[in-house]
């Protein structure tokens, strides 16, 4: 099989890249791992930049989003038995769409699949082939065969665990990394949310985040350990302790009902430069990662995606090499912004084991410090709503 792009990876960041391309007459492939309803059962994100809308809306999938999504003006932060609005729109007059991954993972299949795009789930072994030469190759095997792809590309959208970053020898890439020590435990329950925006707590006991999915859905989170396993905490047990860490006009609001779903997220940051190797370029998960605290995960997929398609457009359609060249530098730069946000958001609202009364101090001064500065809360607003492309 021949293909001018081949996309390892059908989460958000190889579908959308995938129908960005398709629209504008670029053929491409996509191969996943997994089966799609497996790629779908997975529960992640829940915050969508206007910049990740506005792609959504070019790649022709965002019209479920707009009548679905939950335009938010800004989050509350919790602390000391107090809640304090951060006010994205009179702060900067922009707003993000609280707007499950599911979804738009679902909105993308159904629009690959309406476009008549090949995808290929449960695609084994996959490796990939003379990445630095003109004619790249990607293999792999399903039905009991041995496939070959020939492509121009390869567009590394396989997450962290994914093949693609590994084929690239390691004397060609750094890597960055902290990893935090905790999780967070999660949970989805059919029940409206605790308050009209996202409340993010810091807590003596721990932080922990009310978030939603729609106005009859919520995703609960609180800070764990990560010797925690999740048949150590039963929905009781998890109420019990979200409740102590929330102020009390929450608690009274908190529906409490069976889970649908619970999991544990390590959190970590990292990052591998650069982001291009020969023809192989890696997008979002592949590339870095982001603690959640900060919403920025698929957002950052969603950003690289902008850059790479742009940079693939302007190959075929321009005969230009320009943006290829410059793909790295140019998401570096926003990846690592984003890198910075996430990890001071995780700094500031978590209880770090050992941490000194010093480095309490600190962080109680950064929360006392940010709500009372709006140059500070201006900070926070601009990156949370996403900076500029
Ligand atoms: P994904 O979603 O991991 O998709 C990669 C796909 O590649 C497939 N794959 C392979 N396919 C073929 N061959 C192989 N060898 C393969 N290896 C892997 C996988 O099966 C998979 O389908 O990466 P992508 O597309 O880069 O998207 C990244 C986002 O999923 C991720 O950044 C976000 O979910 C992070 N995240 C959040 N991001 C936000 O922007 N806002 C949020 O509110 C937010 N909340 C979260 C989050 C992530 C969380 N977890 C579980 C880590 C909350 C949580 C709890
Ligand atoms: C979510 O709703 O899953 C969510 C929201 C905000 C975050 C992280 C996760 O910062």
């Amino acid at each position: 099989m021949r293909t001018q792009v081949a996309i390892i990876g059908a989460g958000p960041a190889g579908l959308l890249l995938g129908q960005l391309l398709t629209r504008h007459g670029i053929d491409n492939v996509i191969l996943e791992r997994q089966t799609g309803d497996y790629v779908l059962g997975r529960i992640r994100a829940g915050v969508v930049e206007q910049g990740t809308a506005d792609l959504l809306d070019e790649a022709g999938v965002g019209a479920r989003m707009h009548a679905e999504g939950l335009a938010h003006d800004g989050i509350e932060l919790a602390f000391a038995g107090e809640r304090h609005r951060i006010d994205f729109h009179t702060l900067i007059g922009r707003r993000v769409i609280v707007y499950g991954q599911t979804e738009i993972t679902r909105d993308l299949m159904e629009g690959r699949a309406a476009a008549g795009a090949q995808t290929i789930y449960e695609a084994e072994d996959v490796s990939l082939h003379d990445v630095t030469g003109d004619r790249p190759r990607v293999r792999y095997h399903k039905d009991g065969a041995d496939h070959e792809i020939e492509c121009d590309f390869i567009a590394g959208c396989d997450g962290y665990h994914g093949v693609s970053r590994k084929s690239i020898p390691d004397s060609v890439l750094k890597h960055y990394e902290r990893v935090y020590p905790f999780g967070w435990l999660g949970i989805l329950v059919d029940r409206p949310p605790v308050s009209d925006e996202l409340i993010y707590a810091n807590h003596e006991r721990g932080f922990a985040l009310c978030s939603m999915r729609s106005q009859t859905r919520s995703r609960l989170y609180i800070q764990c350990s990560l010797d925690d396993k999740v048949e150590d905490w039963s929905d009781a047990r998890f109420y019990e302790e979200l409740k102590r860490r929330l102020d009390s006009a929450a608690v009274a609001r908190l529906q409490e009902g069976p889970s649908f779903e619970k999991s544990i997220a390590p959190l970590r940051s990292f990052v591998a430069e650069p982001m291009r190797h020969g023809r192989l370029f890696l997008a979002g998960d592949a590339a870095h990662i982001v603690p959640p605290t900060g919403a920025k995960g698929l957002n950052l997929a969603a950003s690289d995606v902008r850059y790479l398609w742009q940079a693939l457009t302007d190959f075929y359609k321009r005969k230009s090499s320009a943006g290829i060249d410059g793909y790295s530098a140019a998401a570096l730069a926003r990846v690592w912004k984003a890198e910075r946000f996430s990890w001071w958001m995780t700094s500031m609202l978590h209880r770090f084991p050992g941490s000194s009364d010093f480095d309490q101090k600190m962080q109680e001064t950064e929360l006392a410090y940010l709500v009372s500065s709006q140059a500070a809360m201006t900070s926070l607003a601009e990156n949370y709503v996403g900076l500029p492309y």
